[in-house]
């Protein structure tokens, strides 16, 4: 292993990073010609996946090169989408896992200008586009799998024999020489998108990481490299993490439901969802990498284009949100919507607008100045602190215009004197729910918190999770225990769990009948165990115990949180 190489200590390597907070991911490549559609049969699953899915033997696939003559393919077009957008980076699929570079790899024949009619480097010319545009280019590049190379990994139906397989000779004679390519022939690389490690090593992860140091210090590199030889972490894909996180991290994401161009998949998110997708990840300290699939003709899909118009449009009035910002003081996420903050000023994106008054529970912080972002004039909101001295919580009380700004979004600015903090205690909230995520729990070992900030291992010992919180209005309480659930899977297994609570206790077993997607992200599905109904007499401190007892040897579902709805009187 040669001599390791670590970028420069002193400089900010995430700086631009964390200004840009929203890129778009392009994955663009042969398979953009099948479209999701292979002799005539729909193919399920991920478009760039079709070779696999199917599968397709290489020498049926590699002439579809032959085919690939985008006419249409104009990166300022693309880079301006982008920018219209309001995205500060593109991140572009150099050679994805079918092994095809798109783009002029002096080491390989398989790649846009020779085995194509087009003769051209698309990323050379995404390079100058970004360049004139003022966006950074990045790539990403599939280090383990190749399914046109035999010694790579992934390819099981060409090349079945893995024991005559030498993973070292295809890094050797293709990875590291496209990598030194990508990082010698456009210019600064922000950052290199590896995926799927699979059969790699440690060593090989740390070789790679070394080798792209070694050519740009600077060039920031994602966890998908493997085994932690990485500088910040991908989510999973379409993946939010439930609370901050303080590591850098990005979720990449779908418009609809695939990364490659698919004729037939029009499932595509509404601005809405996708405005709040952004804000709820940069309020959890992450970035957020949005796909598009442009077609075989060069073009990205125009339902694209619109949704990503009206994204930029929302951006162009609250990009200082956005750019920059931080996550606000709040670990977990808040029903009102969610906080970032950049120095002296907290934003509070606001999605339901309420009527009145936003009213916030929890938040210390001196208030100098408040007003709608929107709102050029900056006329000022009346703010009004509370203190509820016998729970000894703050609460704040803002006075909001009838109509919300903005139909999916509104951001109301907080002038603030220092640094903004919270209650680090759940507090039951004005519609009189208590949310009791595992992020704010005393999790005994070997329970602890997944990248996601999910409950794992929670039920092994069947020592109780515990929380404290905050009663306001005492009632009665029907009790929901909320697990992760996969989305094709069904869990089959059963883990009984016990809820100690104002002295009550409840049981239940936990099932995964009653799935509800997440209000943040339609990716993410939960499982929801009721298990009350519970009665807290007296506002106060209360405290809430969860013990799981699974009786299977699967893993159970990771834990969320414990909800308690108000029911009845008293509520
Ligand atoms: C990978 C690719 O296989 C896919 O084609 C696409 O490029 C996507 C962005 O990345 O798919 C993955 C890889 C890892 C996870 C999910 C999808 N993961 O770790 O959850």
């Amino acid at each position: 292993m040669g001599v390791q190489t670590v970028p420069s200590p002193g400089a900010d390597r995430f700086a631009w990073w964390r200004q840009a907070r929203f890129g778009m991911f392009i994955h663009w490549g042969l398979y953009a010609i099948p479209a999701g559609v292979w002799k005539g049969q729909e193919i399920a699953g991920i478009g760039e996946w079709i070779m696999a899915r199917v599968p397709i033997p290489v020498a049926e696939y590699e002439p579809l090169a032959k085919q690939l003559n985008p006419v249409k393919f104009n990166a300022r077009a693309w880079v301006r989408v982008a920018k219209d957008a309001g995205m500060r980076y593109i991140v572009f699929t150099a050679k994805h896992h079918d092994g095809f570079a798109m783009y002029n790899s002096p080491s390989s024949d398989y790649d846009m200008v020779d085995a194509t009619p087009l003769h051209r480097d698309p990323l050379k010319e995404l390079a100058d586009a970004c360049r004139e545009e003022g966006l950074r280019l990045c790539v990403y590049y599939s280090q383990a799998q190749d399914w046109h190379h035999p010694d790579a990994a992934g390819n099981s139906w060409d090349f079945p024999d893995e024991e005559r397989k030498d993973f070292g000779r295809y890094l050797r004679e293709k990875v590291e020489p496209q990598l030194r390519e990508l990082l010698t022939q456009y210019g600064p690389i922000g950052l290199i998108w590896f995926d799927t490690p699979r059969v790699i090593t440690q060593e090989q992860s740390n070789a790679l990481r070394d080798l792209v140091h070694s050519l740009q210090p600077e060039c920031l590199i994602n966890s998908r490299i493997g085994h932690g030889a990485s500088d910040y972490d991908s989510a999973g894909d379409n993946q939010i993490p439930v609370c901050v996180r303080p590591k850098p991290w990005e979720t990449p994401a779908t418009l609809n439901d695939t990364w490659g161009f698919k004729r037939n998949d029009d499932h595509w998110k509404s601005p809405r969802t996708l405005i709040r997708l952004l804000v709820d990840i940069v309020s959890k300290g992450g970035n957020y990498l949005l796909n598009v699939g442009p077609t075989a003709e060069g073009e990205i899909p125009e339902a694209s284009i619109v949704r990503l118009h009206q994204v930029g449009n929302w951006m162009r009035v609250n990009g200082e949100a956005i750019y920059g910002a931080e996550p606000g003081p709040f670990l977990c996420e808040s029903n009102w919507g969610a906080a970032t903050k950049r120095s002296g000023k907290l934003f509070l994106h606001i999605f339901d607008w309420p009527k009145g008054a936003l009213l916030l529970r929890g938040l210390r912080c001196r208030v100098r100045y408040a007003y709608l972002l929107a709102d050029p004039e900056r006329r000022p909101l009346a703010v009004t602190h509370y203190r509820n001295a016998v729970l000894g919580f703050e609460e704040l009380r803002v006075a909001l215009p009838t109509e919300a700004p903005d139909a999916n979004v509104s951001v109301v600015v907080l002038e603030i004197d220092g640094e903004p903090d919270a209650d680090p205690k759940p507090i039951q909230t004005p519609d009189g729910i208590i949310s009791l995520e595992a992020c704010q729990a005393v999790l005994p070992a070997p329970a602890g918190l997944d990248r996601s900030g999910l409950a794992v291992r929670w039920t092994e010992q069947a020592r109780p999770i515990e929380w404290e919180f905050k009663v306001v209005t005492p009632g009665t309480f029907d009790v929901e225990v909320w697990t992760a659930a996969a989305r094709n899977t069904v869990w089959q297994g059963t883990a009984d769990v016990s809820i100690v609570v104002a002295e009550q206790q409840r049981r239940a077993t936990l099932t995964d009948k009653d799935r509800r997607a997440s209000d943040r992200s339609p990716h993410q599905l939960y499982s929801v165990t009721r298990c009350g109904p519970v009665r807290i007499d007296q506002a106060g401190t209360a405290a809430l115990r969860l013990t799981g007892v699974s009786s299977a040897e699967e893993p159970v579902p990771s834990l969320r949180m414990v909800r308690l709805l108000p029911v009845g009187e008293g509520a």
